[in-house]
């Protein structure tokens, strides 16, 4: 357990961001479940799902809403892709966003974790989200619970790369953080409406990550 936790931080550590997804997948695969996964959630260059903790991502929308996601080459954060999401909100009470599952099969313990960060830009200034972690908890008034991006950037999300780091004690509403099933991005009409940020866009995404 020792020799395959060193050779895990080993791989962490030393790889070049660009090349480290083959490394940690491997590392992984070595450890096995009994050693937490590594911070990083993704950093989309490989261009396909999954994550590396093995999540895929899908999107959803209503009637009237749309909202697609690809990974997208012209202007990453870091390496050679970012997540793109498309969103398009059209009429009052329409939503739509995109789920980031965190497992292949389940959740995810992420105990250990104080921070979800991640970088974000959009295609315009002045684009919103809220910021959801859902849990497998039976408890449905407590295995769930969202934040906005507008209370950890001021004036929302822009053209420009920002660095969100959001404390998941934040997300106070769920009753446990061992069993952490998913991340989602949601755009909702009404919010952006009464709060001035516009109901469709291209949010990028890169880096995502759990800070311990
Ligand atoms: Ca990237
Ligand atoms: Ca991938």
């Amino acid at each position: 357990m020792i020799r395959a936790l060193a050779l895990f931080l080993i791989a962490v550590f030393s790889c070049a961001r660009a090349f480290c997804e083959t490394s940690v997948a491997m590392a992984q695969f070595g450890v096995g479940s009994q050693v937490a996964p590594a911070n990083l959630l993704d950093n989309f260059d490989d261009g396909v799902n999954p994550n590396f903790w093995g999540g895929n991502y899908s999107v959803f929308d209503d009637a009237t809403s749309s909202t697609v996601y690809h990974y997208d080459a012209s202007f990453p954060f870091a390496g050679a892709k970012s997540l793109a999401i498309k969103f398009d909100l059209p009429k009052p009470n329409d939503y739509g966003g995109v789920v980031v599952a965190l497992s292949k099969t389940g959740s995810e313990d992420l105990r250990i974790y104080k921070f979800l960060e991640f970088y974000v830009r959009g295609d315009a200034d002045n684009l919103s989200m809220k910021i959801e972690l859902h849990n497998s908890s039976k408890d449905f008034n407590h295995n769930s619970a969202s934040v906005y991006i507008k209370d950890y950037l001021g004036g929302g999300v822009t053209t420009v790369w920002q660095k969100v780091q959001i404390p998941l004690i934040d997300f106070s509403n769920l009753d446990s953080f061992s069993n952490v099933t998913t991340l989602i991005y949601t755009f909702e009409n009404n919010y952006n409406r009464n709060n001035s940020f516009l109901n469709s866009g291209t949010l990028y995404y890169d880096d995502i990550e759990f800070i311990p």
